[in-house]
C-alpha cells in the first residue's frame, strides 16, 4: 500500500484538538492539504486497485497530473455500476486481511455494494462523526440515543462510534421497537436523539400513544438524516419535542454518516468536512457546475485507504456555497436523488415537493405515500396521506381536496388524493419508503 502522507494519528495532522473539534484552518491551508490528499489518493488508486488504473489509462490520465485541485476534473468518475461490477472486493486498494469491518448497503437490484475499512478508516470515520456531532450542539457528558439500525448499515454503527469518540454516553437502541424505545428515553433521559426523520416521527407518535408529551422528555437536539426531509418536516419535528433537529449527510460508499452537517447556526446548507472528502456538483454530463449551481453531487474521498473513491457519482441534487465562517463549503440539504424522480405527464416530481404540501395542510399528519398506477396508458399518481387523529371523518374529503388543489397550484399536476385513518399507513423504522410503484400491476406498458 501506498503510505498515507497525512493520516489520523501522524503528528502532522492538523486540527488535533479535543476529539470532534473542527480542525482550525485557513482556506489556503485547508486547500493545500486538500491537493496533498488527493494526490495521494489518485496515486494509491493508481498503484493498488487494477479498475483505477485502466480506467486512468484510458482516460490518459496519471496521479501525477493532478497539481492542483481543478486537475481533478480531468480524471474519470466512479458510479455505483463500478462498484457493482467488481464486487466484492474489487476496489479494495489493500489486501482484504487489512479490513476491519465491512458494511453493505441494500442496493434495489440484487447485488449489495460492498465497503470495506481498515482501522485508520474506521478512526476517521468516528472522528467526523465525532465533529458532526459536536456541531450541532452534543458534548461531552451528554446521553446520545442512537435510533438508526445497526447492522451492515452504516447508520447505527457510524453514529456510534463518533458518539463514543465525542465523549458521549451512548445508547445503542437502533430502529423498531418504538414502544421500548420511548419507555427508554422517558428513563435514561438522552440529550440527543439520532434517528432518521421518518423514524423520529414514529417515536413521537409513540410518545403521543403513551399518553406523554415529548417536551417533557429534555431532549434537546435531533441529527436526522439517511433519506430527504423538508423545511416542513423540521417545523413538525421540533414543534411537538421541542428539540433542535439539524441534518447529517452521508453514504456508505464514502464513509457513512458524518460526510456533511448542518450547524443550528446555518441552517439550510451543510459543512462538507473536506479535509476528508472533496465535493463537486457535476451537471448531467458530468462536468462540474459553477459555484451555487444545482447538479449531482460527487464526492472524491480523500483519506480512505481500504477504498479510495475518485469522483464518485452519489445521485444526490445539490449546490455547493461558501462556508458560514469556517474554510469548508456548504452543500445545500438534498432534496432527492436522481433515480427518485418521477416524471408525470412530462412534470417532473420529487417526493420532497409533495411533503411540502401535505405539511402545509391542516388536518393532515405528516404520513403519507405515493402510490403510482397505470390507468388508460398514463401514468396516475395517488398522495394517500393520513388525516390527524381526532378530525372527523367526514371532513377527510374537503381536507384531501385542499391538498390536491395546493397540488394543481404549486406543482401544475392533477393527482389522486385519499385520506386515510390515523395510524393506517406503515410507519417507517429506518428510511421511509414514499413511492408504491404499482404501474406493472395496473395497467399495459
Ligand atoms: O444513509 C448514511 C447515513 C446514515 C447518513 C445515517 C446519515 C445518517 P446509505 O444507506 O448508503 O448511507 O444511503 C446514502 O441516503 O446517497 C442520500 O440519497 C441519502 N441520504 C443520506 N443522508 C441524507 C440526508 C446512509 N441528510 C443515501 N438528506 C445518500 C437527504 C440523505 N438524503
Amino acid at each position: 500500500m501506498t503510505d498515507q502522507p497525512i493520516h489520523s494519528d501522524s503528528p502532522s495532522r492538523t486540527g488535533r484538538g479535543a476529539p470532534g473539534e473542527r480542525p482550525r484552518l485557513s482556506a489556503d491551508e485547508l486547500a493545500a492539504l486538500q491537493l496533498v490528499r488527493l494526490r495521494w489518493t489518485l496515486r494509491h488508486a493508481y498503484d493498488n486497485v487494477p479498475f483505477y488504473r485502466r480506467r486512468f489509462d484510458e482516460a490518459g490520465v496519471r496521479p501525477e497530473d493532478c497539481r492542483s485541485l481543478s486537475d481533478l476534473a480531468g480524471f474519470p468518475h466512479t458510479t455505483k455500476d463500478d462498484l457493482r461490477r467488481n464486487h466484492p472486493y474489487g476496489m479494495l486498494a489493500v489486501p482484504p486481511t487489512d479490513l476491519r469491518r465491512i458494511h453493505a448497503s441494500s442496493g434495489t437490484t440484487g447485488v449489495p455494494t460492498v465497503i470495506g475499512y481498515t482501522r485508520r478508516d474506521l478512526d476517521m470515520w468516528a472522528e467526523v462523526v465525532a465533529r458532526s456531532l459536536r456541531a450541532a450542539g452534543a458534548r461531552p457528558g451528554q446521553r446520545a440515543h442512537i435510533a438508526y439500525g445497526y447492522g451492515l448499515f452504516t447508520g447505527g454503527l457510524g453514529a456510534h462510534h463518533g458518539a463514543e469518540l465525542l465523549g458521549c454516553t451512548v445508547i445503542p437502541a437502533s430502529g423498531g421497537m418504538s414502544a421500548r424505545q420511548v419507555r427508554l428515553i422517558r428513563d435514561l433521559r438522552p440529550e440527543i436523539v439520532l434517528a432518521t426523520p421518518s423514524y423520529l416521527l414514529t417515536l413521537l407518535d409513540e410518545f403521543d400513544r403513551q399518553g406523554v408529551d415529548p417536551r417533557d422528555a429534555g431532549l434537546l437536539t435531533g441529527v436526522l438524516g439517511a433519506e430527504p426531509w423538508t423545511e416542513g418536516m423540521r417545523a413538525e419535528i421540533e414543534g411537538r419535542s421541542g428539540l433542535t433537529a439539524v441534518d447529517i449527510y452521508g453514504l456508505s460508499e464514502i464513509i457513512g454518516p458524518g460526510v456533511a452537517q448542518e450547524f443550528p447556526e446555518a441552517v439550510g446548507a451543510l459543512h462538507v468536512w473536506e479535509d476528508h472528502f472533496y465535493p463537486e456538483v457535476l451537471d448531467p454530463g458530468g462536468t462540474p457546475v459553477a459555484p451555487g449551481e444545482r447538479g449531482e453531487l460527487a464526492i472524491t474521498t480523500l483519506t480512505r485507504e481500504a477504498m479510495p473513491l475518485i469522483r464518485y457519482r452519489t445521485g444526490d441534487l445539490s449546490a455547493l456555497t461558501p462556508g458560514a465562517g469556517v474554510p469548508f463549503r456548504r452543500m445545500a440539504r438534498i432534496t432527492g436523488r436522481t433515480d427518485d424522480l418521477l416524471i408525470l405527464r412530462g412534470v417532473n416530481l420529487y417526493p420532497t415537493q409533495v411533503e411540502e404540501l401535505v405539511l402545509r395542510t391542516r388536518g393532515l399528519s405528516p404520513h403519507f405515500v405515493l402510490e403510482l398506477t397505470r390507468e388508460a396508458r398514463l401514468d396516475q399518481l395517488t398522495i394517500r396521506a393520513e388525516a390527524v387523529s381526532g378530525l372527523a371523518a367526514d371532513r377527510w374529503p374537503a381536507v384531501g381536496g385542499e391538498l390536491s388543489d395546493l397540488v394543481r397550484g404549486e406543482l401544475g399536476l392533477r393527482v389522486g388524493v385519499e385520506v386515510v385513518a390515523p395510524g393506517t399507513l406503515e410507519r417507517s423504522s429506518g428510511k421511509a419508503r414514499r413511492v408504491l410503484d404499482n404501474r406493472e400491476t395496473t395497467g399495459p406498458a
